[in-house]
C-alpha cells in the first residue's frame, strides 16, 4: 500500500470509528413499544455462548474497502452513496447490537478473527484469497473462513458492491439465528434475475387490495422530503435479494409518466440504488392519448412509437438505471393492443423497443379473463401460446401462479411449461386479498413452495415451475419473480406481524426457488422473535399449517373464488348476480342438487387439456386427481366416495370444520408463548387470531348453510351445525372496502352475524 492510502485509511478508519462511538455514546432514545416496525432486523444482544463465539469471530473489523490497493494498485473507494458504504454500516449496526459492542476497526489484519468485507477490486486481501466469485455473478456473495498471514478470518466478498451488501446480510442472519460461523465456506448467487415487488400503489395514496395503512409514498412531498421509511423499506428489500420495485399500481395512472412525478420517482431511485434496489413503473398503455395529446395508442402508428421512444428517454436521462415498465393491458377495462385489433405482442414490443437501448424490460402480465365463454381458467394460454417467439427479447410474460386469480389454492398455470420461447416469470400475490387480509395468520410460503416445485412435465419429469421460472428449462436470457406487496405506512408496515414473514419468504424463494418454506420459516421466526427453541417449534409449527387451515375454512378439495364480491373478503358461495358471470362464486362452484365442482374435463371445458399430457391425463382422472384440485377440475356427486372412504359431502363438511379447528389450535399455541414475546406483538397476534377463529367459523358455517340447500344431506354425525341461517349469512355485508378501490360501496354496520 503507498503511504497516500496509508493516510487515506487511517483517516477514512478513525472517522468511521468515531462515527461509531458518537453512535453509541449518544443518549439513549425513549423507549419505543415493540411494534414490529424493525421486521427481522432486530439485531437484539445476543446470550452467551453466542455473543463471546461470534467475539471471537468478529473480534476485528477490516474496513478493507477504504484502505487497501487494488489487485492492480489502484485503490478504489466506496462513494458516500454505494451500498458497500451501507453494508459497512449494517455490519456495524448488526454487530454493535447483538454483540453489544462494534469490533475496532483496522485497516489491515492484525489480530486472528478478523471480518473482511468488499469486493476483489475495492480490497487487495480479498483479492489474494483467489474466492470462487466467478460463479456468483454481479449480485452473489462467498463467505469463507480463511487464514491471512497466519489469523484467523472471514471474508464476505462479491464482485459488485451490492453482492457484498447481500454476503453482509446473509453473514449477520447466521448470527440472528445461532448458526456456527468458525469454519464457512458458502457461495450463493440468486437464480432469478428479477425479484421484484409490485406495489398496487395509487397516486391519491390509496393502495388497491393494500392491508396495512396507506401507501408508503408521499408524492406530495417528493422529491424534496425523503421519509426516512424510504431508505428502511429499501434495507429491508435488501437483506432478502429483492432487487426491484415497480413503485404504483397496474392499473395505472398515466399520470405517473409525466415530468413532475417522474422527478419524484427519480428521486425514490435515489435512495434505493444504495441497496441495489431498482424501480420499475406500471405504464398506460394509453398514456400516449393520455398525456401525450396523440389520437391513437396504436403500437403499429409510427407518432406512438416515437411518442414511447421519447418518452423513455426522458425517463433515462433522470433514472439512468431504471429497470423498465410493467403492464396490464386488455385486462378488467384497462387499455391494450386489442383494442386497435393488434397483438400482446404488438403492445409490448413497442414498449420493449423504446427500452431496449436502455437496458430496461417489460413485464407484460399474463392476467386477461372475459372472453371465453366457456371458462374464465383457459383464456391466458389460448391467447397468449400463439404468441410464444412473437415477443422482442426483453419482454417478460407476467403469469399469476394460478389460472383464476391467487386463489388460496390452485393448479399451477398451465402457461408455466407452454412458452418455451417467451421468457416466463410468475407473479403471486404476498397481500392477502383472498386469504383474510391482515388479521388472518396464513404464512404464504407453502403455497409458493407447492407452485414453484409442481411438475409441468414440459420437458419429461422435474420440470418444474421453479426451474421454467429461473430459465434452466428453456434457457431463457432474463428472469424473474413478482410479488404483489403487501406493504403500507403502518408502523408494522405489512398490517399484522405475521404477514411480515410473508414479505420474507417471498424474497428468499426468490433468489433461490429451491429453498424450503419450512427453513425459511424457522430463519424469519428467530429473527423476529425469538431463538428459543420453546418458541421456535410451535410458531413455525401454526406458520406451517396456517395456509391449509385457511383453505379448509375457505375453499376446500379445490374449490375457488367464493370470496363475497368486490371486497373478496368473507364467504359468498351463493353470489350470483354480478354482470360478468365470473365474478359470481356459482360461476366456480356450479353446485346443484346433484354435486359441485367445476367439470374442467373433456367432457366439460377441457381446460386440463392445456397442461401436458401426463399432468392432464391424472387431474382428469377421478381416481387420480390429486384430492385438493377435485372440484377445480370435476363436477362431483354429493355421495361419491373419497379416499378416506366418506362421501364428498361429508368431506367438504369435515373440511371446513378441520379449517376452524386448526385455527383454534394455532390460538391454543399462540396463548403458551407469551413469555417469549415482548407484550406488544404478543396482545397484537392475539387479537387478530381471535378475529380469524370468529371468520373461520363464518366461513365454515355460511358454506355448510349454503351448500346442504342444494346436497340436501345431513351433517356427518358430531358435526355442530351453522349457527345461524343462510338468509341471515347472505344479509351479512362486510362494512368496508378496505384496499378495494372500485366504486362498489360500502354497506352499513353493524353487522348482526359477524359483529
Ligand atoms: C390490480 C384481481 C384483483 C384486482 C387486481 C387484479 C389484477 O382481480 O381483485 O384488484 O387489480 O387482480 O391482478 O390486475
Amino acid at each position: 500500500m503507498n503511504s497516500h492510502c496509508v493516510v487515506r485509511a487511517r483517516v477514512g478508519s478513525a472517522i468511521l470509528w468515531l462515527a461509531l462511538l458518537v453512535a453509541l455514546a449518544a443518549p439513549v432514545a425513549p423507549s419505543r413499544a415493540e411494534d414490529g416496525h424493525q421486521l427481522w432486523l432486530r439485531y437484539p444482544r445476543l446470550e452467551e455462548p453466542w455473543r463471546s463465539e461470534y467475539r471471537a469471530v468478529a473480534a476485528q473489523l477490516v474496513a478493507c474497502p477504504t484502505g487497501q490497493t487494488t489487485a492492480a494498485g489502484s485503490e478504489q473507494s466506496a462513494t458516500p452513496s454505494s451500498p458497500l458504504v451501507v453494508a459497512r454500516s449494517e455490519l456495524a449496526r448488526g454487530l454493535t447490537g447483538l454483540l453489544g459492542a462494534s469490533p475496532p476497526l483496522a485497516s489491515g489484519v492484525t489480530e486472528g478473527g478478523a471480518l473482511l468485507f468488499g469486493t476483489p477490486r475495492s480490497c487487495a486481501l480479498i483479492a489474494q484469497e483467489r474466492l470462487p466469485l466467478r460463479a456468483v455473478g454481479r449480485e452473489g456473495y462467498v463467505i469463507r473462513s480463511v487464514v491471512v498471514r497466519g489469523r484467523a478470518a472471514t471474508v464476505i466478498a462479491g464482485n459488485t458492491d451490492v453482492g457484498v451488501l447481500h454476503g453482509v446480510f446473509h453473514f449477520l442472519r447466521l448470527l440472528q439465528t445461532h448458526r456456527p460461523v468458525d469454519h464457512l465456506d458458502i457461495s450463493s448467487s440468486p437464480r432469478i434475475e428479477l425479484r421484484v415487488l409490485d406495489h398496487w400503489d395509487n397516486l391519491d395514496g390509496s393502495v388497491e387490495r393494500g392491508y396495512a395503512g396507506a401507501s408508503l409514498w408521499d408524492w406530495k412531498k417528493l422529491p424534496d422530503h425523503l421519509d426516512p421509511r424510504y431508505a428502511e423499506y429499501a434495507r429491508a428489500c435488501a437483506s432478502i435479494g429483492i432487487n426491484g420495485t415497480v413503485l404504483n399500481n397496474v392499473n395505472a395512472s398515466a399520470r405517473i409518466l409525466t415530468r413532475p412525478y417522474l422527478v419524484k420517482v427519480a428521486a425514490l431511485a435515489g435512495v434505493f440504488r444504495r441497496y441495489g434496489l431498482k424501480v420499475y413503473l406500471s405504464a398506460r398503455f394509453s398514456a400516449p392519448i393520455e398525456i401525450g395529446g396523440l389520437k391513437s395508442a396504436d403500437p403499429l402508428d409510427p407518432a406512438v412509437r416515437a411518442w414511447w421512444r421519447s418518452k423513455v428517454d426522458e425517463i433515462y436521462r433522470l433514472i439512468p438505471d431504471f429497470g423498465g415498465f410493467l403492464v396490464k393491458a386488455n385486462s378488467e377495462g384497462q387499455p391494450g393492443p386489442q383494442d386497435y385489433g393488434r397483438t400482446h405482442a404488438d403492445g409490448a414490443n413497442v414498449l420493449a423497443d423504446a427500452l431496449a437501448p436502455h437496458g430496461g424490460v417489460v413485464m407484460w402480465r399474463a392476467f386477461v379473463y372475459g372472453r371465453s365463454k366457456e371458462d374464465r381458467a383457459r383464456q391466458a394460454y389460448d391467447e397468449f401460446v400463439p404468441l410464444d417467439g412473437k415477443f422482442r427479447a426483453n419482454v417478460l410474460l407476467q403469469v399469476k401462479h394460478g389460472p383464476i386469480d391467487f386463489q388460496p389454492r390452485e393448479p399451477f398455470h398451465p402457461l408455466f411449461g407452454a412458452m418455451p420461447h417467451t421468457p416466463v416469470m410468475m407473479e403471486v400475490e404476498i397481500t392477502k386479498e383472498y386469504l383474510g387480509f391482515a388479521t388472518h395468520l396464513a404464512y404464504l410460503g407453502p403455497l409458493y413452495e407447492e407452485v414453484l416445485r409442481s411438475d409441468t412435465y414440459a420437458r419429461g419429469r422435474g420440470s418444474t415451475v421453479a426451474r421454467v421460472i429461473d430459465g434452466s428449462l428453456f434457457g431463457y436470457p432474463i428472469t424473474g419473480m413478482a410479488g404483489v406487496a403487501n406493504i403500507g405506512a403502518d408502523r408494522n408496515w405489512t398490517g399484522s406481524q405475521f404477514d411480515q414473514a410473508n414479505w420474507y419468504v417471498f424474497g428468499r424463494l426468490a433468489w433461490e426457488p429451491t429453498s424450503s418454506a419450512a427453513a425459511i420459516a424457522e430463519e424469519w421466526v428467530r429473527m423476529t422473535f425469538s431463538n428459543d427453541p420453546q418458541f421456535v417449534g410451535p410458531a413455525v409449527a401454526m406458520m406451517m399449517r396456517s395456509r391449509e387451515a385457511v383453505v379448509d375454512y375457505m375453499t376446500p378439495l379445490g374449490l375457488a373464488h367464493q370470496m363475497a364480491s368486490g371486497t373478496h373478503y368473507g364467504p359468498g358461495p351463493w353470489v350470483h348476480d354480478n354482470p360478468e358471470p365470473d365474478w359470481n362464486p356459482v360461476y366456480y362452484n356450479r353446485a346443484d342438487s346433484d354435486g359441485i365442482g367445476f367439470d374442467r374435463t373433456a367432457s366439460g371445458s377441457n381446460a386440463v387439456a392445456q397442461y401436458a399430457p401426463l399432468i392432464a391425463a391424472r387431474f382428469s382422472n377421478l381416481t387420480t386427481v390429486p384430492e385438493r384440485y377435485l372440484l377445480w377440475f370435476h363436477h362431483v356427486p354429493w355421495d361419491y366416495r373419497l379416499s378416506s372412504g366418506r362421501t364428498l359431502w361429508d368431506e367438504l363438511v369435515l373440511h371446513y370444520t378441520h379449517g376452524v379447528d386448526e385455527v383454534r389450535a394455532m390460538r391454543t399455541a399462540w396463548s403458551g408463548l407469551a413469555s417469549y414475546v415482548d407484550p406488544e406483538r404478543f396482545a397484537e397476534v392475539t387479537r387478530f387470531l381471535a378475529i380469524q377463529e370468529r371468520e373461520a367459523r363464518w366461513w365454515r358455517d355460511a358454506s355448510i348453510a349454503y351448500f346442504q340447500t342444494l346436497s340436501k344431506r345431513p351433517l356427518p354425525p358430531g358435526v355442530a351445525p351453522p349457527a345461524h341461517t343462510l338468509a341471515e349469512y347472505e344479509a351479512v355485508c362486510f362494512p368496508s372496502t378496505e384496499g378495494y378501490t372500485s366504486k362498489t360501496p360500502a354497506c352499513a354496520p353493524p353487522n348482526p352475524v359477524i359483529p
